[in-house]
């Protein structure tokens, strides 16, 4: 059945892959499935058709067959148990693999979403985010020491984790936890992260040059 997500027409981040659809993307990619992508714009986010498809006017969905989804963690989650490739076989390890992206969603992406940059409102909150931030940060580099992943072996939790962490690149903050920042550096460099990565750079490119 094929498989069709949604992206931003013209994505803020100009081709860095911060955007959910690209934690989808590599997803797709890991397990070795094709997909088409619907381009959104930010006004057609917010009419009916999308509405039907994602009650809050957001990207990224999943539609496949006469299943739509919405949020990037279920659509990860529906990815990884349909094809092998993303979870152990198991049923521990699965359910530990699950937690790890739970964590990164609720537990890591919060404070880091609550970064402000430059905006005068910031400036106030800032030392206070930016705890929360390296509070997260040091007790996963303490967690994941000098292992490659979180538990063994790349699981969705990693996949997860490492989308998560990306948002920070520009900040400079990983950069204080070299093994943070080698973590997510050996996701980046993964094949499907890769392929993941050029195809959504490949729609700022158009755009851009178009
Ligand atoms: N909880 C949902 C999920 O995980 O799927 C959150 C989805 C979400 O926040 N979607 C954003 C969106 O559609 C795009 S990804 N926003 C439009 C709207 O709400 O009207 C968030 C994002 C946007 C831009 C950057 N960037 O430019 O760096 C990074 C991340």
């Amino acid at each position: 059945m094929a498989i069709t997500i949604t992206a931003f027409e013209a994505s803020p981040d100009e081709g860095q892959g911060l955007a959910r659809d690209m934690r989808v993307r590599w997803a797709l990619e890991e397990v070795g499935r094709p997909y088409e992508v619907r381009l959104v714009s930010f006004e057609a986010m917010k009419q009916p058709a999308h509405l039907a498809r994602h009650p809050f006017g957001q990207i990224p969905t999943y539609e496949e067959g006469d299943l739509a989804l919405f949020e990037s963690g279920s659509i990860i989650l529906h990815i990884a148990e349909q094809r092998p490739g993303l979870l152990p076989a198991d049923a521990n390890g699965r359910a530990r693999a699950i937690t790890w992206m739970f964590a990164a969603l609720n537990t890591v992406e919060p404070p880091i979403i609550n970064r402000g940059s430059d905006e005068s409102w910031y400036e106030q909150r800032r030392p206070l985010v930016e705890a929360r931030i390296r509070d997260r940060l040091g007790d996963l580099s303490s967690r994941l020491g000098d292992a490659d992943w979180l538990d063994g072996a790349f699981t969705a939790g990693d996949l997860m984790m490492v989308s998560v962490l990306r948002r920070l690149k520009r900040s400079g903050v990983l950069h204080e936890y070299p093994n943070l920042s080698a973590y997510v550096a050996r996701g980046e460099a993964r094949p499907a992260f890769e392929r993941a990565f050029d195809a959504q750079l490949a729609v700022f490119t158009a755009a851009s040059t178009g």
